[in-house]
């Protein structure tokens, strides 16, 4: 089953590297759970739907320059407007995974040389995940697979650095994943993970971010 009858939903958030599998495992997981007749939605960072996440959108795709802590907010602000539907919807028994949410905000930003702590103030208040599952790729590793190299960040060097970031994040949430197995083996542990995680989450109140 899927946790039980009236309790909440569970915030599962995927991180990792560009092209470590994030999408393509949040697509493999939503069937599973719908598949299991879980309640669950996939959801993604950044929402380019809104008109915050449009000027996100064009950022990232070279169209326009926007200073670096006006996008770091840009990004944040993204994830705020879509606090109250988060919560509404964990509470009514909705799991959501999540393909990025702020330590990619954090790992990012930091990466350029914005100031950490800076760096994590916004993100404060907003809901924190269940579970954070990092897909754990070398970046070179990650640079072979499709589409790599076609927006702002996909630079090997810059990605390294997005990794130590990254790995200053972890806290009781966090579990890595290797995400260089094939993508049946990663689909396998990570059921594993979320599966438990819904069910544990069952008695716990929703907490927020405290960085
Ligand atoms: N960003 C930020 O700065 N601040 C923030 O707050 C947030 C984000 C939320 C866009 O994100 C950028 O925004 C991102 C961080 C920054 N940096 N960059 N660039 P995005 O999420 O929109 O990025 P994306 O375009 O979706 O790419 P991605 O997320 O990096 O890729 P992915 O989702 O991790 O990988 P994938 O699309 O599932 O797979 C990539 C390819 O690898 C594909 O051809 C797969 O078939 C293949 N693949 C996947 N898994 C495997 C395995 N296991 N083996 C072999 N091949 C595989
Ligand atoms: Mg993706």
């Amino acid at each position: 089953g899927c946790g039980g009858k009236g309790g909440r939903g569970a915030l599962v958030v995927l991180e990792g590297l560009d092209r470590s599998g994030k999408s393509s495992q949040c697509a493999r997981l939503l069937s599973f759970l719908k598949g299991k007749g879980c309640d669950a939605d996939g959801w993604r960072f950044p929402d380019r739907t809104t008109s915050v996440g449009q000027m996100i959108s064009a950022y990232l795709a070279n169209q326009s320059q926007l200073d670096d802590r006006t996008v770091h907010l840009l990004f944040s602000a993204n994830r705020w407007e879509k606090r109250g539907l988060m919560e509404s919807k964990l509470l009514s028994g909705t799991t959501l995974i999540v393909d990025r949410y702020s330590h990619s905000g954090v790992a990012f930003s930091a990466a350029k040389g914005l100031d950490l702590e800076w760096c994590k103030a916004p993100e404060n208040g907003l809901i924190a995940p269940d579970l954070v599952i990092y897909l754990d790729v070398q970046p070179e590793k990650a640079a072979e697979r499709g589409g790599y190299g076609d927006e702002r960040y996909e630079k090997i060097e810059f990605q390294k650095k997005v990794a130590d970031y990254y790995l200053s994040l972890r806290d009781s949430t966090w579990k890595v994943v290797d995400g260089s197995l094939p993508m049946e083996t990663v689909e396998e542990q990570l059921r594993e993970l979320v599966t438990k995680c819904i069910q544990e989450c069952q008695g716990k109140p929703l907490a927020n971010l405290a960085w």
